[in-house]
């Protein structure tokens, strides 16, 4: 399953935003180191089912649309020179290694100042935000590197052992692979036995941008100035209201209105239900999410999956017929695969042994044999035919 950190100053919104994707409980205040260690929970992103469109009853969608479950980390507050320890130091580094790719939350309202600390809305400029979680993610990687640089370099020089081999084993655990290292070497433009000082600093910020995909994006647009708006969006900044998209998933799980998370908007079931003050909130969220396609909470992790980690959903199945499991569920299955994934590598992701016995696929929308080196498509619905069962 892959796997999201929600990475950021203290107070920018982390643990709202998680907090409102997986439903769990993180906690929520007002003051920096709230959080004293990651959080991890289930988030969803939002897919399209196929059922509807080939006519059939599913379970496991909600009204045709399908949520899939990816990992999702509440990274704790991070604060300007992290990586030499400062505020909690190398554990909020530690955690995004664990990461696919990281959400970079910035409080867009100009509300939380360099430290992490709850100010006058429009006092802080959040565009001053955008590089530090890059800077102190590379300088950390640095301080990795450098440890261990001598060493490296003598055992590349004396042509005992590639540079890439000795980096990739001092990086160990982060996860990068070694191709992220030969295309962060390229993009520097210096050999890596070259590299020193401020040339290590540049090939570790390649390798960071290369290997962990980030999106930055804005949190509490509910908040922000239209002048701010318009200076982060000419930034490309993703605006998001993670208090708004709590708010919707509280009253959606009260049956107050009824909302599937990544609509651009929702309706009321009961409107003389409400109290006046339930009516003018709900009324504000909905103003913003007219402005802004939504609260940005799903669309931001569906932009994360499906856009800068480049994958699609598969759906496997049994009976190609049926688009059943052996127990007769409809598409039972949705697996996230990166572009170019093969029914093989369907095989081998559903189970070790069915990758290992495989035979064949079935495209069972076409009914028809693809080959094992075929690439698959978003929304495919694929029987494998195994040795193994
Ligand atoms: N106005 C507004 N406030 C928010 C939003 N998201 C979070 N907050 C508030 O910002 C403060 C810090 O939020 P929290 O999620 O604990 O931030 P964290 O330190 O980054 O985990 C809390 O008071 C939240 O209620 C939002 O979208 N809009
Ligand atoms: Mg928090």
């Amino acid at each position: 399953m892959i796997t999201l950190a929600l990475a950021g100053k203290p107070n920018c919104g982390k643990s709202t935003f998680f907090k409102a994707a997986t439903m769990a409980h993180a906690e929520i205040a007002n003051y920096p180191f709230t959080t004293i260690d990651a959080n991890f929970g289930v988030g969803y992103v939002r897919a399209v089912c196929p059922c509807r469109g080939l006519d059939l009853t599913c379970q496991a969608c909600s009204g045709g649309i399908r949520y899939v479950a990816v990992n999702l980390i509440d990274v704790a507050g991070l604060v300007p020179e992290a990586h030499k320890g400062k505020g909690l130091g190398n554990q909020f580094l530690d955690h995004l290694r664990q990461a696919d790719a990281i959400i970079h939350v910035i409080d867009a309202s100009g509300g939380t100042d360099s430290e992490g600390n709850s100010v006058e809305p429009g006092s802080h400029d959040p565009l001053g935000d955008i590089q530090f979680l890059e800077y102190e993610m590379a300088m950390w990687v640095y301080g990795i590197l450098e440890k261990h640089w001598q060493k490296i370099s003598r055992s590349a020089q004396s042509k005992t052992y590639p540079i890439e081999k000795g980096v990739a084993e001092a990086l160990a655990g982060l996860g990068i692979r070694e191709h992220d290292i030969t295309a962060a070497e390229t993009a520097t433009g210096v050999p890596l036995v070259k590299c020193q000082g401020e040339t290590l600093v540049t090939f570790c910020h390649h390798l960071i941008t290369i290997s962990k995909p980030m999106l930055h994006i804005g949190n509490k647009v509910d908040e922000t100035s239209d002048a701010l708006i318009k200076r982060l969006s000419d930034a490309d900044i993703h605006f998001v209201s993670a208090a708004s998209e709590l708010a919707l998933r509280n009253a959606a799980a009260g049956q107050l209105i009824t909302y599937h998370p990544g609509d651009p908007s929702f309706t009321i079931a009961k409107e003389e239900t409400l109290s006046p003050g339930q009516k003018a909130g709900l009324a504000r969220i909905k103003a913003l999410m007219e402005r802004f396609d939504g609260t940005g909470v799903q669309q931001t992790i569906n932009k994360m999956v499906f856009g800068e980690l480049d994958m699609i959903v598969v759906y496997p199945v049994e009976d190609e017929n049926h688009f059943t499991d052996g127990k007769g569920r409809v598409l039972p299955d949705a697996f996230l695969m990166k572009k170019g994934s093969t029914p093989h590598d369907l095989a081998f992701q559903v189970h070790t042994d069915i990758g290992k016995g495989f035979l064949y696929a079935i495209d069972a929308r076409k009914k028809m044999r693809i080959r094992e080196s075929h690439v698959l498509a978003d929304g495919d619905i694929i029987k494998i035919v195994s040795t193994a069962k």
